[in-house]
């Protein structure tokens, strides 16, 4: 039997590229397919804080299997700035053109452009609690380039390639991300139960 698990997001390019990871191993439903409208806010101060803020929510409500990920751009020369203020790092939450720009405009004199995306995964499975975790090193360009994936793609590139996010077939990204990290220790824990 394929099991269903429930991915607690409201970002439908996570949607998106989580369940090509999973291909058909598992049944992904979104809140939308639960009905569930409402926005969660993420108080913590940490990814792994703000994912179990989200799977908790969840699984009161609902009593159900589910997952949520917690993710964001950490640069060095900013001090792990944006990190959990990613998606709300020039002001208005998930306008993804106006964090780049903020972002662009903090990095304009600083040669230092190391960064890397971080997620954390946190799992509620029969009632316990499990966190995944991965990261992606790489370096902040100095211009946008590209124009597939979401968010900070266009300026982040990874190490041992010449390219942005932005840049490669989703196939791609998944295999070296963060979220494609987290997701394949998920997947490995899910095959067994
Ligand atoms: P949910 O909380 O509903 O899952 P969200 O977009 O608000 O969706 P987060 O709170 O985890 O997600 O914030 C993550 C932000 O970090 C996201 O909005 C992007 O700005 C950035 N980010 C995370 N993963 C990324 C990726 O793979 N590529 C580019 N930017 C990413």
């Amino acid at each position: 039997m394929i099991k269903e698990l429930v991915f607690v997001t409201n970002n439908a390019h996570k949607v998106e590229e989580v369940a090509h990871a999973v291909g058909n191993r598992f049944k992904i439903l979104s809140l939308k397919d639960l009905g569930f409208e409402k926005e969660i806010e993420e108080t913590g101060t940490t990814f792994k804080e703000n994912a179990s803020i989200k799977t908790q929510r969840i699984y009161q409500q609902y009593n159900l299997d589910c997952f949520a990920d917690d993710s964001g751009l950490e640069i060095a020369a900013l001090n792990g700035d944006p990190g959990v203020f990613s998606a709300r790092y020039a002001g208005e939450h998930g306008n993804h053109q106006a964090n780049i720009e903020c972002v662009l405009e903090q990095m304009e004199d600083i040669t230092d452009r190391k960064a890397q995306f971080k997620t954390v995964i946190s799992l509620i499975w029969k009632g316990r609690e499990h966190w995944f975790e991965g990261v992606v090193t790489g370096t902040i360009r100095t211009e946008i380039s590209g124009n597939s994936g979401f968010g900070y793609d266009p300026i982040f590139q990874p190490d041992g390639y010449p390219v942005t996010f932005a840049e490669m077939p989703l196939s791609e990204k998944n295999k070296i991300s963060h979220r494609g990290k987290a997701m394949a220790q998920l997947i490995t824990f899910l095959q067994q139960q």
